[in-house]
């Protein structure tokens, strides 16, 4: 008898609902411009037809859908909701405490919600030096949870070769809508050109849904759609590799940016030596990606 790949689709929900993590709205962005971004998100993808669904632990309650109000006092204080990943998020549930949820959290509680699509920025890795002790849970919660990853590719402060290959040790799909390269977050691709690339590249959403829905079946595992910032908004590597530097060197300096506190940590010395422009780079691709979200999340209810 031969055998044939199962056709049978991933358990999705018969509704299009797009999950939102708040670990970008707390401490990705500067404070005060966290509600506006998600309220901007949200909006790009109710335009394309899909619901948006904020996640969160408030209380120690995991939610799916935080509504604008839990959400305004959230962002109130970003330090009373610190960043949960795989491994502290069920100390806060089972203390009642909140937390903002990363790329990992947001997929796990997202993934036992039912909901299998998920927009972000980047995604967390191996950060490279002089940070270079902390590595994102991110990258094994892609082996964990059943959910469809739209991103920038990972955070351009990390070191990007490393983890594009521990994306393939890991055995994570990566695969690039409009683009074979690996999009490098601020940068449409990394200047180092042996960075591997996507794993391949899809330009039709319909067709990439159905992708998605098979492979999100076939392994229960995550799926990283990236999606490159537009030429328009993207960074120029020069200033680049400037920024980065400073950046780097400026968070190295304090003690308290090690860890969980790293990433926003150079995030926010990038935004500040950049005089805006990482921040303004980074809005735009987050949103470019709420929307590419929305449209497969769509296209995976047909
Ligand atoms: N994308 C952004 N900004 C962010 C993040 C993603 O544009 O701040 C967050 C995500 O929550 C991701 C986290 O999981 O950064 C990575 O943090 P760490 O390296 O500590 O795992
Ligand atoms: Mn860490």
């Amino acid at each position: 008898m031969t055998e044939t790949a199962p056709e049978s689709p991933a358990p999705i929900a018969r509704d299009a609902r797009v999950a939102l993590e708040t670990t970008l709205l707390a401490h990705g962005v500067p404070q005060g411009e966290g509600l506006a971004l998600a309220r901007r998100l949200s909006e790009t993808i109710s335009n394309r037809g899909a619901r948006p669904v904020v996640v969160g632990v408030v209380k120690g309650r995991p939610r799916l859908g935080m509504t604008d109000d839990e959400l305004a006092s959230f962002l109130e204080s970003p330090t009373a909701v610190p960043k949960l990943n795989t491994s502290n998020l069920g100390v806060h549930l089972f203390r009642g405490q909140s937390g903002a949820t990363t790329v990992s959290t947001t997929m796990e509680l997202a993934a036992r919600g039912g909901i299998h699509v998920f927009a972000t920025g980047g995604l967390g890795g191996i950060h490279a030096e002089p940070l270079d002790r902390d590595v994102s849970a991110d990258l094994t919660a892609l082996t964990r949870f059943p959910v469809v990853v739209v991103c920038s590719g990972v955070k351009s402060i990390l070191d990007v070769p490393a983890t594009r290959e521990m994306l393939e040790t890991l055995g994570v799909a990566v695969v690039g809508f409009e683009t074979d390269e690996f999009p490098c977050f601020y940068l449409r691709k990394h200047p180092d050109a042996r960075v591997n690339a996507c794993d391949a590249r899809f330009d039709d959403v319909q067709e990439l849904a159905a992708f998605a829905r098979f492979e999100l079946a076939r392994t229960n595992r995550a799926v990283v759609v990236c999606n490159a910032i537009s030429a328009e908004h993207e960074i120029g590597v020069e200033d680049w590799n400037r920024w980065l530097s400073a950046a780097e060197h400026r968070a190295a300096a304090d003690p308290a940016s090690a860890g969980r506190n790293a990433t926003p940590a150079v995030l926010k010395a990038l935004h500040e030596i950049s005089d805006g422009a990482t921040l303004r780079a980074n809005i735009e691709l987050v949103l470019s990606n709420a929307d590419l979200a929305a449209r497969i999340a769509v296209a995976m209810q047909r």
